[in-house]
């Protein structure tokens, strides 16, 4: 019976302090998420070979944005991935996280940074468009349309 009673006062309590109505948005998005996206594609592989995932980043805002990751209703999983040259060989590997300095550009491109795509749904063809999500630290998700060109990367 107390808790009832207390619960009334303390919404009272909320709505009569201002602050507490625009709290909530600023603490959900608390970094300067300006990133904008463009030439967003999908290297098409046949036969269930993952794909890779390429695009411009630029950070509009005032302070430095990490991309920690993507999700795609798309795909089975989605990480990121960086190739790199070692030992003479081609390799790559996963990336917790890719900063973005403000007012910088970071492209994600064949032969370095890359969204690794895995098991792709039916729809993924060329020619077809794919949303995938981007995830900024402190900042609301991102969805993107990637363009998918086939095997060739030609636009
Ligand atoms: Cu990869």
């Amino acid at each position: 019976m107390k808790k009832h009673a207390s619960l009334p006062a303390a919404l009272a309590l909320a709505l009569a302090i201002p602050g507490a109505a625009i709290a909530a948005p600023a603490r959900a998005q608390p970094h300067d998420c300006r990133v904008r996206v463009e030439h967003a594609w999908v290297r098409w592989l046949p036969a269930g070979l993952p794909m890779g995932g390429y695009m411009s980043l630029h950070n509009g805002g005032t302070r430095t944005v990490a991309l920690t990751g993507a999700r795609s209703t798309g795909f089975d999983g989605v990480m990121l991935h960086r190739s790199m040259r070692r030992g003479g060989l081609d390799t790559m590997q996963p990336v917790a996280a890719v900063s973005i300095p403000a007012g910088g550009t970071v492209r994600f491109a064949p032969g370095g940074y890359h969204l690794m795509l895995m098991g792709a749904a039916a729809a993924v063809k060329p020619g077809a468009r794919v949303r995938i999500e981007l995830r900024f630290a402190g900042c609301a998700p991102q969805p993107v349309l990637f363009r998918v060109r086939d095997a060739s990367g030609r636009p």
